[in-house]
């Protein structure tokens, strides 16, 4: 209980890192001295640079750590990897209390940095809001627990769930604070993922770092917007390349009953060290998504507009279930006013 409030900042100095450490956890470290005044803090910036821990510990020079407790939102490693394990540096700089949110679920860490901070006598305390840390890494979580990509899929729809017209118009159905959060959102991911339907509909730009874009019999043209900015992976089926731009990359997924097979491509994805996409496309994909059971998280962005029987597409087509008790179940995991819109964040 008394360790929650520096648990929290721990969670905020590792959000800090977000968009930046993948594939690597979220982490933050604060350092106490023995009569409880915090004397530093540090976290994960980017990937391949030092761990909470030793960032923390390496502003101290005098010794005040001596004795002292450190609490971090993820079990302190063991292992030689970019840099030498933490607990070795923690063990050194001799603390007398560990506090932990989460173990590690990378095997090679796994209980092992704890057992030796106890072999060396230090106090660990465990499971401090641990399903809060839980939640703060599941993209990390989803990764090495399943060795899969972790699946986001952002939608805007309205209160009837039309992410569009009949007449395809479907860009504005939010506000601007609402687009603003979804492009703040996009961030977050390694890629956005969207479909050849969407940019051929919507001509979005989609400015980010990364891009993935489904486009099976290769109908978009390199001219368009969406390929100026950006490091790009046109999924295809075909195995003639056109001449493209310098930032795309053919990747080639077969087909399974006349569309791609998509388990194919996350599993490619993953081995091309993207370890989390955002999707950004409409109804059809996220159907599909949906039915394969891939998703992990949905941005439900919401209006309080209705559209009524417009032949409009929904934001998961294809799905049509009868019987409420076979539907496809989320939990809510935050409801945030963005007024005159609302994000709904669910996850599986
Ligand atoms: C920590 N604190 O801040 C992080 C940890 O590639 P490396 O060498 O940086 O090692 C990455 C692994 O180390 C990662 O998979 C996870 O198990 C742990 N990450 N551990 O104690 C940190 N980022
Ligand atoms: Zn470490």
């Amino acid at each position: 209980m008394i360790y929650d409030k520096y648990m929290q900042k721990c969670f905020r100095l590792a959000e800090k890192g977000r968009g930046f450490v993948s594939p690597n956890p979220l982490v933050g470290c604060i350092v106490l001295d023995k009569d409880n005044n915090i004397i530093s803090k540090g976290y994960h910036h980017k990937y391949g640079e030092n761990h909470a821990e030793r960032e923390a510990l390496l502003k101290l020079k005098n010794g005040e750590e001596n004795g002292g407790t450190l609490i971090v939102n993820l079990e302190p490693c063991s292992h030689f990897g970019k840099t030498p394990p933490c607990v070795d540096l923690i063990i050194e700089r001799k603390l007398k209390r560990v506090i932990i949110a989460m173990q590690d679920v990378n095997p090679i860490v796994a209980g092992n940095g704890i057992k030796k901070l106890k072999n060396a006598g230090i106090e660990v305390v465990e499971h401090v809001l641990e399903k809060e840390a839980k939640s703060l890494n599941e993209v990390f979580i989803k990764n090495m627990v399943n060795k899969t990509v972790f699946i986001a899929v952002k939608t805007a729809v309205t209160l009837d769930g039309k992410i569009s017209t009949s007449n395809g118009s479907s860009m504005w159905i939010t506000s601007s604070k609402a687009r603003d959060k979804g492009k703040l959102l996009r961030k977050y991911y390694d890629a956005v993922l969207t479909t050849s339907s969407t940019v051929l509909a919507d001509n979005p730009k989609f400015d980010c770092k990364t891009k993935i874009l489904i486009d099976r019999t290769l109908k978009c043209d390199f001219s368009m917007q969406y390929f100026k900015t950006g490091n790009i992976f046109v999924v295809t089926s075909k195995s003639d390349y056109p001449k493209c731009p310098k930032n795309v990359t053919f990747v080639y997924c077969p087909e399974k009953s006349g569309k791609l097979d998509l388990l194919y491509l996350f599993e490619k994805l993953y081995r091309m060290n993207i370890m989390s996409v955002f999707v950004e496309a409409g109804g059809t994909l996220n159907g599909e998504l949906l039915k394969l059971g891939l998703i992990d998280k949905i941005y439900m962005f919401q209006a309080p507009k209705i559209l009524g029987d417009n032949n409009g597409k929904s934001a998961f087509e294809g799905n049509s279930i009868n019987d409420i008790n076979k539907s496809f179940n989320f939990e809510i995991e935050s409801i945030e006013n963005l007024s005159p819109d609302i994000l709904l964040t669910l996850k599986k």
